[in-house]
């Protein structure tokens, strides 16, 4: 463990009463602005934490407010479809959670999750290249071939935030060893990486440190599963913090090898509005309608304005054909604060070059951020 991780789980002297209902779960008293921004009349007293040693910070369990809301079929309305351009397949919520939901678990989560500003090297035209990804990012799960369970002999204790539907990172939802403060050391019996098929342990499969989906992302997951109904199931979670207008993604398309063909993936935005922009990859000779098409929409891209508590869902020919981005806003006005969006997407990665891809380029090896009510911005975090 590194210094600057072992300072995080400095023990508290104080002892808290346990509450058993999360994975690896602590209980404090809650002194983070979260608790006072949920749509409850009367706020938790108290928050639970999942520790995993593969965190850089324990991870604060959701409010009840909005764990029990968003497992009750929070869409407020049906998806719309849309398949009226060549190879397009989207699912269009408008939106996929309530405004209040959103608010509430947008401050969550920009409060809660641990962020990085990931740099990293590639090769442009024979000339090394060092890329500032321009926007914080996250990610959570391991791909199909592991999964993670817990130390054979634990004692284990089931939580709230259990699906029965659901297969992929059943395991990391079972709570072990409640602590007493979000300060102290994991468990020694945390969910370990298992083969999917053998219950082996493989580590060693991987360069980096997969981390399991925390219950404050992973009843997300499941409500989104929920919310497709088609049986997709999602292994990954990556979340994009977009500070301002200046933080952007530019146009490219999820259709690595290692998701599969043609992919399903959900992407759910809270926060600041922003455009979403999808145009046709180029091809196609213009000799029929059906090219002309083609080439029709990789020249006009088509433009979501995407709100606090939408999400689209891409299906699939839709990565194959379509390239899609968040563009710069240089316009947007207002405090750092209101300017911020988060994009949380749902993905499943089949094999280990996943994993290795989405934790290389969302975590990398740089210094953890954390939002500052305070000062009302993400801040590095420091020994
Ligand atoms: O922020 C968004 O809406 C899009 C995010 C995205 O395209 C990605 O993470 O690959």
């Amino acid at each position: 463990m590194s210094k600057r991780i072992s300072t995080f789980f400095q023990p508290l002297p104080s002892k808290k009463k346990l509450k058993p209902d999360a994975t690896t779960t602590a209980e404090s008293s809650s002194s983070s602005s979260s608790s006072s921004t949920t749509t409850t009349t009367v706020p938790p007293k108290s928050s639970t934490y999942t520790h995993h040693p593969s965190y850089p910070i324990p991870i604060r369990d959701p409010p009840s407010t909005i764990a029990t809301s968003l497992l009750s079929n929070p869409a407020p309305r049906a998806p719309k479809s849309i398949t009226n351009h060549p190879h397009l397949d989207l699912l269009y919520f408008q939106p996929f959670l309530p405004a209040p939901l959103a608010r509430d678990l947008f401050e969550f989560l920009r409060n809660e999750l641990p962020f990085y500003r990931v740099r990293y090297n590639i090769r442009r035209g024979g000339t090394e290249t060092s890329i500032n990804t321009p926007r914080y990012t996250t990610v959570f799960g391991v791909d199909d071939t592991s999964t993670f369970t817990t130390a054979k002999n634990s004692e284990s204790v089931s939580t709230n935030f259990k699906n029965p539907d659901t297969k992929a990172q059943e395991d990391t939802t079972t709570s072990h060893n409640l602590l007493d403060s979000p300060q102290q050391l994991p468990p020694a019996n945390s969910p370990i990486l298992v083969d999917s098929k053998t219950r082996t342990e493989t580590k060693s499969r991987y360069r980096c440190r997969p981390r399991p989906i925390p219950p404050c992302l992973d009843i997300l997951r499941q409500a989104v599963e929920k919310a497709t109904d088609d049986g997709t199931r999602y292994n990954f979670v990556l979340v994009n913090y977009y500070a301002t207008g200046d933080d952007s993604i530019s146009y490219h398309s999820d259709d690595e090898r290692f998701l599969g063909q043609n992919p399903t993936i959900a992407s759910l935005s809270l926060g600041a509005g922003r455009d979403f922009l999808l145009k046709h990859k180029p091809g196609g000779g213009s000799t029929t309608d059906a090219d002309r098409a083609i080439a029709n929409a990789a020249a006009k891209p088509l433009k979501f304005p995407l709100k606090s508590g939408d999400m689209l869902i891409m299906r699939s020919e839709t990565q194959a054909n379509w390239l899609h981005s968040v563009p710069k806003r240089k316009g947007l006005q207002g405090s750092a604060g209101a300017l911020g969006r988060i994009n949380i997407t749902f993905r499943r990665a089949v094999v280990p070059g996943g994993t290795e891809n989405y934790y290389r380029y969302n975590v990398g090896d740089g210094v953890v951020y954390r939002w500052k009510d305070e000062e009302g911005k993400m801040v590095a975090t420091t020994e």
